[in-house]
């Protein structure tokens, strides 16, 4: 037999925090400048989000958890020289700048595909699964989630054994890191030597390269192959690609917006990439093997529909019994060019064999669809053996989390309410009973001994 190990594709979705809000944060992101003073409603937001994970785990799939992080960031705003009790940070962070209070309060780390970059054992020099978790440096209020983010991934996968975890990358814009929303990995089966698809937005260190020139450019060449390096991916196993800074500019933020893949099959539109053909060619040539590139017209799908729908922000699943599933937002049915190109994909089997469709609306609303929701980690059965199995997704899992939400959090947050006190009480008391049900450990500041209240 070729592969004595067995593995699986797990998928690790953000769990919706309880400060979820619109604060219109993220410049390049369309839905998010577009959204910003509505009121928002973690708890139907929370509730979305583990509709779609027990869903996935009753089709077969293996589904995990990942807690949020804790919001606001008391800690930040008291690095930044806010002072006093905790009701006095949020009130002067508030007097100096609204926007710094919305930026330490987001639950923008629900966006689990940002969280880190991925890589299996099964493509690693040293045969262990390699996290970095992901600097966001682009974006304020996502700059400061690292730290927490590998604390909770070392709550989640913690033997050295198996499990190597990096730092983030340089807090620098030469450095910009995006995680999972910029990295595919393909293979014919998960247990195969992968090839690892890091797609860059610029390179941070050439002046005469191609850039974006209203958006930023959130990843860069420099990231992308700092992480294959440390994870020790095998060079002929990774294919560097441009995203095309057209796109970028169209309000194209991450390539998990305009393309998506899982095994040998790739679908992205037409204008995803700087030379796109020359991508398709060493993406084969890699895998050594046939790719199936489902490569959606601009004619049939415009640039515009792929962003409002997300059509691309979709997960491709491969189901236990064989299918293939797009996993899609209800964003997808409602626009007419985009239901129309689906229903034709479906019916001339290229790949695709069924649709999932959900409603995700609350993260719709900040550029989040079902893609950027979840964290793909691909594991041998040994190493799911080894990972802390109280995050992975079950009946009673589910009841007991959505109980938790229905216990905790508001149905209305308007970023004017992050001023609230109680709001944060209510977080904290939240979360530290979340870290019991999923057996955590104390991976927030507020459970450390002498934490500042
Ligand atoms: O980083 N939105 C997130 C959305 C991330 C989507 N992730 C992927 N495509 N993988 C972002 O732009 C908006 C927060 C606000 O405006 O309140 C926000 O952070």
């Amino acid at each position: 037999m070729n592969h004595p190990l067995s593995y699986v594709e797990a998928n690790f979705d953000g769990l919706v925090g309880p400060t979820h809000n619109y604060a219109g944060l993220s410049g390049g992101n369309l839905a998010s400048l577009s959204n910003k003073t509505k009121a928002a409603n973690p708890k139907l937001a929370a509730k979305e989000g583990l509709k779609k994970m027990k869903t996935l785990h009753d089709l077969g799939m293996v589904q995990g958890v990942i807690a949020p992080l804790s919001r606001p960031d008391l800690g930040q705003l008291r690095e930044l020289g806010f002072s006093g009790t905790d009701a006095n940070v949020l009130k002067n962070a508030a007097k100096h700048s609204p926007a710094l209070l919305a930026a330490c309060s987001s639950a923008s780390s629900m966006w689990t595909a940002n969280a880190a970059t991925v890589s299996p054992s099964s493509d690693t020099k040293d045969g262990r699964l390699h996290f970095t978790p992901a600097n966001l440096v682009n974006k304020f209020h996502r700059s400061i989630e690292h730290q927490q983010t590998g604390r909770i991934l070392h709550a989640m996968f913690n033997d050295e054994s198996h499990f190597a975890h990096h730092k983030a990358l340089p807090m620098s814009n030469y450095f910009g890191d995006e995680g999972a929303a910029n990295h595919t990995r393909l293979c014919q089966n998960y247990a195969d030597h992968g090839v690892g698809f890091f797609v860059y937005g610029e390179r941070a260190f050439d002046n005469n390269a191609p850039k974006p020139k209203l958006y930023p450019a959130r990843q860069t060449f420099e990231a992308s192959s700092a992480i294959a390096r440390t994870h020790g991916l095998d060079e002929h196993k990774v294919v560097y690609a441009q995203q095309n800074p057209q796109v970028i500019d169209a309000g194209v933020f991450h390539n998990d917006v305009i393309a998506v893949g899982n095994r040998n099959v790739l679908f992205c539109h037409q204008q995803a990439f700087l030379n796109q053909d020359s991508v398709y060619q060493q993406l084969t040539d890699a895998m050594g093997e046939t790719l199936n590139i489902i490569e959606v017209p601009t004619q049939q799908v415009a640039i515009s529909d792929a962003i409002s729908s997300y059509l691309f922000n979709s997960q491709l699943l491969s189901l236990p019994n064989g299918e293939t599933a797009l996993v899609v937002p209800r964003e997808c049915e409602l626009n007419p060019n985009v239901n129309n190109y689906l229903n034709h994909l479906i019916a001339e089997s290229r790949g695709i064999d069924k649709l999932l469709c959900f409603d995700l609306k609350q993260s719709m609303q900040n550029g989040g669809g079902p893609a950027c929701l979840r964290l793909r980690v691909v594991l041998s059965d040994q190493e799911r053996a080894a990972m802390n199995s109280s995050v992975i997704m079950n009946d009673t899992l589910f009841e007991t989390l959505n109980q938790w939400v229905e216990r905790h959090y508001r149905d209305q947050v308007y970023s004017q309410d992050l001023i609230d006190p109680s709001l944060m009480t209510e977080s904290q008391t939240a979360l530290d009973e979340l870290t019991q049900l999923l057996n955590l450990g104390s991976v927030y500041d507020f459970q450390q001994i002498g934490a500042v209240r």
